[in-house]
């Protein structure tokens, strides 16, 4: 670890059959329970599962390095400062006072978990998050990454207006040692035409081919240099356009590798360095909405056995969104319009203003209440299976959804978000809720991008079995949907359903980190509580 680092010693001893500890691995057993549910002549047919399971967590921390696609942006260098502010403990002064650096917004780092209660005051006992399973302190991350634009960290971080004045002084020594981004590749016409003036730090020539493996020898000198175990690539540069779907170019792993030997134009920026990370058996997110993960992409992840997450960071209106949406159509309220704007001024603002760029956008922001809808028969008609594709029949009951995003340089990164839903109430009534919520974009993605870059590196290491056919221990699914927290279109198993809801994104990823300690079961029952 980093001489600073405020990483501590693992403090948490379960003590139960289910749970054992080697000097290697944390072992655990755990029962998935679940139910099988079979509709019959208008009943419910349930039956009670229960499979037996056992995870196998590798207690050694990967050295981790953290290398970012669009590392001179607003989110890229402000992850830096944020960091190299924390790692070397640098104060500044702001006029409410003097400013600690901190990790606040970091659901690892700021937010606690209940393990259960204290026998003698019955009082519940919490934890954080970050203390639950061995995980890489964001201080000892090693930075680095790709930029289209050559300007060094240092002037980066003053290019982006994010920090305070104070902390960019103390901070940019610092951040100059980082030096300037490696060098990445530009495709015009995913980006929106306005960025073209950033472009000055390129892979030269047009060959794809040439430039994966440029890039993939980027991945492995970046991990040899720094004695690294693990590498965490990480997509935070301008949101591209969507890239068509085109069967044989795209659709299957072999047909997507041939398309970059022969540099088909429809072969995006961030399919190309996802392809790489994977072909390196590196972790691969990509915190912007765009479809990086056409289908050959995931089934190379699935063939390599390599990692990957996204899609689009879920930080501020949509996280909102993602709660109040579920909380009135769990209410039984409901929501007939959502009506959503922003506007903001930082270069992804500006890169947004492009139609293309802004429909990415759109969809991202777009899907985030359709499950919680698809969920209750009751407020929404479901779609009718057999009626013509496409049509409002088909697709079933859904409340007017927008989403708008202007331009506005004089904000800066300060972004304003207004949010209307207008509802439907008991008898006939309404209800009009709007939201108001302003903010520094950059200062919410970077304890996101953090706690997926911490996540991920400790979902590789983990592995699973199944308990009952004694299988030996395997790593998890490729697609890493544990990571939906923070994700606005969250990528899942092909043929399983997105979860949205916050609430239930959270409660998987507690579930999860638990069963890896071998602790099972709701802690919100509270049956001691309820009973004589
Ligand atoms: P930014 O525009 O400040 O930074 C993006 C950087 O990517 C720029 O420095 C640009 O030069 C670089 N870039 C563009 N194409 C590249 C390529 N092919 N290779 C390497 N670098 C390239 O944007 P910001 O604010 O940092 O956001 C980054 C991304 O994260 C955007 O796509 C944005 O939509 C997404 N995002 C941001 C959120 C936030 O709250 N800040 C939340 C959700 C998503
Ligand atoms: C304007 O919507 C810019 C976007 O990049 C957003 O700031 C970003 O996607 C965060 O969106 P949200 O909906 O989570 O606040």
């Amino acid at each position: 670890p980093h001489p600073t680092s405020a990483r501590r010693p693992y403090s948490i001893a379960v003590q139960s059959e289910n749970t054992s500890y080697s000097d290697e691995y944390i072992t655990s057993k755990f029962t998935h329970r679940g139910a099988e549910v079979v509709v019959q002549d208008g009943q419910y047919l349930v039956k009670p599962t229960a499979k037996p399971f056992e995870f196998q967590t590798n207690r050694k921390v990967s050295k981790t390095g953290l290398l970012m696609i669009g590392l001179g942006g607003n989110n890229g260098s402000t992850l830096c400062a944020a960091v190299l502010a924390n790692r070397h403990n640098i104060v500044w002064h702001t006029k409410e006072g003097v400013q600690q650096p901190n990790y606040i917004g970091s659901m690892l780092r700021a937010s606690t978990v209940r393990l259960g209660a204290d026998p003698v005051t019955g009082k519940d006992v919490h934890v954080p998050v970050s203390d639950v399973l061995p995980m890489v302190h964001p201080n000892d991350l090693v930075l680095g990454g790709w930029d289209i634009s050559g300007l060094p960290l240092d002037q980066a971080m003053k290019r982006a207006q994010v920090l305070n004045y104070d902390l960019q002084r103390q901070v940019a020594p610092f951040m100059a040692e980082l030096g300037k981004p490696l060098p990445s590749i530009y495709y015009p016409d995913f980006i929106a035409a306005n960025q073209e003036a950033r472009a000055d730090n390129l892979i030269p020539g047009t060959d794809k081919q040439a430039h994966l493996e440029h890039i993939r020898a980027d991945i492995r000198k970046f991990k040899k240099d720094n004695d690294l175990d693990r590498v965490v690539v990480f997509w935070t540069a301008n949101t591209e356009r969507y890239s068509d779907i085109i069967p044989g170019v795209n659709d299957t792993a072999d047909n997507l590798l041939a398309a970059i030997k022969s540099s088909h134009s429809e072969v995006s920026p961030s399919t190309l360095f996802a392809v790489a990370a994977i072909l390196e058996g590196e972790p691969f997110v990509n915190g912007a909405p765009q479809n990086t993960f056409v289908p050959g992409v995931v089934e190379l992840a699935e063939r390599e056995k390599s990692f990957i997450g996204g899609d689009d960071l879920k930080t501020g209106q949509t996280k909102l969104k993602s709660v109040f949406a579920e909380f009135l159509v769990n209410a039984g309220i409901k929501p007939l319009s959502i009506a959503s704007y922003n506007h903001l001024g930082n270069n992804d603002g500006h890169n947004l203003s492009a139609e293309r760029q802004f429909k990415s956008k759109e969809i991202s922001k777009s899907s985030v209440v359709d499950d919680m809808v698809a969920a209750n028969a009751l407020l929404y008609k479901p779609g009718k299976a057999g009626a013509a594709k496409g049509t409002k029949e088909a697709k079933g009951e859904h409340p007017d959804h927008v989403i708008v995003i202007k331009y506005i340089p004089a904000v800066g990164d300060s972004k304003r978000a207004i949010d209307e839903y207008y509802s439907e109430i008991f008898c006939g009534g309404r209800s009009t809720i709007n939201i108001f919520n302003e903010c520094e974009d950059s200062l919410l993605a970077t304890p996101l991008i953090l706690d997926l870059t911490i996540l991920t590196e400790l979902l590789t290491r983990v592995k699973y079995r199944d308990a009952s056919a004694s299988d030996e221990f395997k790593p998890l699914y490729s697609v890493l949907s544990l990571l939906s927290y923070m994700l606005k279109a969250p990528l899942v198993k092909p043929g399983t359903d997105v979860v949205n809801s916050l609430n239930r994104q959270r409660n998987a990823l507690e579930a999860f980190l638990k069963a890896c300690i071998g602790l099972e079961g709701s802690s919100d029952l509270l049956l001691e509580t309820r009973i004589w």
